[in-house]
């Protein structure tokens, strides 16, 4: 049982915030030394990632999945204060990790890490072009980006809302009502896949680095793996592994059973029955 001083409460204004702008910004996510351990194993791991084949081809680092290359990636896809706002924004039980990302930007004077979109997969789903929510990212900022150009987290809040794509000005960089965040390291920032965004250009001196965790429910496909290694399911907690593709019936992904979700009782002792039906 955890200890209510533990549980991360969930407020009203943090589910209206993140309805009306598709995104929520969660301080202090992560301590000090975990920050501090994190970027020392990915400093460790990074010459390796490097050749990896999961290594998309940018400039910068760019890895996924994340979770199987070290186990404090793995512990956090359960992290308490963020994954249970990812639960309840999400409002089911029938969910799973569908992806883990590293994201490493240098600086750079002539190209972002990447420009506008949504994020969301083809085709995209939605009711008169505006999309519907069916997955969400938990952004875990290693670094601070307190001042502009940094290569930050851009996004043009609300934009999830829109029929189309964001409004450019002739000649704008970025387009209207475009926002970069400014953050300290060990903030977590959770955005909906509808919401438009983009890495802003990196003209510091400092390489900025991000991992991000996307949930989704399991009526959908995961982005970055088809199943995991059954080694590291075994060393998963329930949850866990149901996160990471674990089923106990054979249509446990469309008509879940309490066998198939652990997370529907954890979901019921935290918010009670309020998931979405
Ligand atoms: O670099 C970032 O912070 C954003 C990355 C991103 O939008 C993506 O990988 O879909
Ligand atoms: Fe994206």
């Amino acid at each position: 049982m955890i200890s209510e001083l533990t549980v991360t409460p969930v407020t009203d204004e943090q589910i209206q915030h993140f309805d009306d702008f598709g995104y929520l910004v969660v301080e202090d996510a992560l301590p000090e030394q975990k920050v501090a351990e994190l970027l020392s194993v990915i400093g460790r791991l990074k010459d390796e990632l490097a050749a990896s084949q999961h290594r998309k081809d940018v400039f910068g680092l760019d890895i996924r999945p994340i979770v199987t290359e070290d186990d404090l990636f793995l512990d956090l896809m359960e992290w308490e204060a963020t994954f249970p706002l990812a639960v309840r924004l999400l409002q089911h039980f029938n969910l799973q990790l569908t992806t883990s990302h590293l994201i490493m930007v240098p600086p750079n004077p002539d190209q972002r890490n990447i420009g506008w979109h949504s994020d969301g997969g083809s085709p995209r789903i939605g009711v008169n072009g505006v999309r519907a929510m069916t997955s969400l990212k938990v952004g875990y900022f290693l670094t601070d980006l307190l001042e502009s150009n940094m290569g930050s987290l851009m996004v043009v809040p609300g934009s999830h809302r829109l029929q189309g794509d964001p409004v450019f000005l002739e000649g704008a960089r970025d387009p209207v009502g475009a926002v970069e965040l400014k953050i300290k390291a060990g903030t977590a920032v959770i955005f909906q896949q509808g919401v438009w965004h983009a890495g802003a250009p990196n003209y510091s001196d400092q390489t900025r680095v991000v991992l991000y965790y996307g949930y989704g429910y399991r009526l959908y496909r995961p982005i970055d793996y088809d199943t995991m290694p059954e080694s590291l399911l075994e060393r998963c907690s329930p949850i866990g592994r149901q996160l990471l593709g674990h089923k106990a019936t054979h249509l446990g992904y469309y008509i879940p059973t309490d066998a198939d979700c652990p997370l529907k009782a954890w979901y019921r002792d935290r918010f009670g029955e309020t998931w979405r039906r």
